[in-house]
């Protein structure tokens, strides 16, 4: 099996290893029972999750993908139609559990770096009519994964709500990496969510958590949503074991995003130096860089295998399109051995 701990492991933020004060809020975390609600740990993190977020309350499941899930069951009802950004996570890497889980139609929306325009949202309103299923949601991604890591910024959300709320459609949030964008805007995150109906967050990638994503919505929302969270098998019993990561990381972990940002950009200035790569600078707002290998001339798989021969991982989009994504466990040194190992795989060197 492959140790990463030998690698440069840029394929993603989920990677990242719980610090020691997780570890060890973890060996004396307060537990009970979450299902009959009675794990303080669980009850404090969600609390805190809401107040932060300037919303009622919270939810603790699994994974980001069911955070995700249990909000569109909670908004929605089967046989709707949801609106959704062409490039979002939720259609593209979700195992299409919206349509099989939630019976939901998705009606897709192109954006630019993975933000919506307000005339395509208008133009994608249909009438009512004995033909249509009616339109619930719109969700939106921040930041946008498939984008690069793309922000969506509080006054495009603003905008957008306020479309979403003129045809009554509850507008969900995405947010799995909300506070990489809170940090490289320098705002606070309630900028964002005051904009939404609900939204996810997720505390195992840039947060470093070993497990854990919150919904957060008004009281009756997140009700509907431990419901469905039940329904899906995520009810959990002594879960203070995964919360209690969750409180030392929105405590201490958010503003050390910055060293991913400043790493990132460093990365992707290194990159678009290289012949043969090409890089839009514009769409590296945070963590996450794309990059293409068009001008090489070698597939994706193989220049991954060649940079796995260097010791150094990513991720490929598909043909061209290469992923990296910095995090806790990449430093200033791993990204100039990276620009080392792209320079020379680019020269033809492995
Ligand atoms: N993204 C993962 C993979 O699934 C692609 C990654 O490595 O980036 N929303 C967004 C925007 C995400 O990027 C992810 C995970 C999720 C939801 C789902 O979270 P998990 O993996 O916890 O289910």
């Amino acid at each position: 099996m492959l140790d990463v701990r030998e690698y440069i492991d840029l394929r993603s933020d989920t990677v990242t290893l719980p610090t020691e004060e997780m570890l060890e809020a973890i060996r004396h975390a307060k537990l009970g029972d979450d299902v009959y609600r009675e794990d303080p740990t669980v009850n404090r993190l969600e609390e805190m999750a809401a107040s932060k977020m300037g919303k009622e309350a919270a939810l603790l499941v699994t994974s980001g993908t069911q955070a995700n899930l249990v909000s569109l069951m909670s908004n929605t009802r089967r046989g709707d139609m949801i609106i959704l950004e062409a490039d979002s996570h939720i259609y593209w890497y979700e195992v299409g559990g919206l349509s099989s889980i939630a019976g939901l139609l998705p009606w897709l929306i192109k954006g630019r770096m993975g933000v919506i325009a307000l005339e395509d949202l208008e133009a994608a309103m249909r009438p009512t009519d004995i033909h249509f299923p009616p339109t619930s949601m719109v969700c939106v991604e921040n930041t946008h994964n498939r984008a690069g890591g793309t922000i969506m910024k509080p006054e495009q959300l603003r905008a957008l709500g306020k479309v979403a709320k003129a045809n009554d459609l509850k507008i969900h949030m995405d947010g799995a990496r909300i506070f990489n964008a809170t940090v490289a805007m320098g705002v606070d995150v309630k900028e964002f969510t005051r904009h939404v109906d609900t939204l996810m967050f997720c505390l195992s990638k840039g947060l470093c958590c070993p497990v854990g994503s919150l919904a957060v919505g008004n009281a009756e929302f997140i009700e509907r949503a431990r419901k469905a969270r039940k329904i899906l098998g995520g009810g959990m019993r002594q879960a203070g074991i995964i919360a209690a990561p969750g409180i030392v990381a929105l405590e201490t972990m958010i503003e050390r995003l910055a060293d991913d940002h400043r790493n990132a950009r460093l990365l992707a200035e290194g990159l678009a130096k290289i012949d043969g790569i090409s890089i839009e600078l514009e769409a590296v707002q945070t963590n996450i860089i794309y990059f293409d290998i068009g001008g090489l001339g070698i597939s994706s798989e193989r220049f991954l295998s060649k940079l796995k021969g260097e010791g150094v991982l990513a991720s490929n989009r598909d043909k061209s399109k290469i992923r990296m994504v910095t995090h806790r466990g990449i430093e200033r040194e791993d990204v100039q051995k990276t620009l080392n190992v792209v320079e020379s795989v680019a020269a033809g060197n492995h």
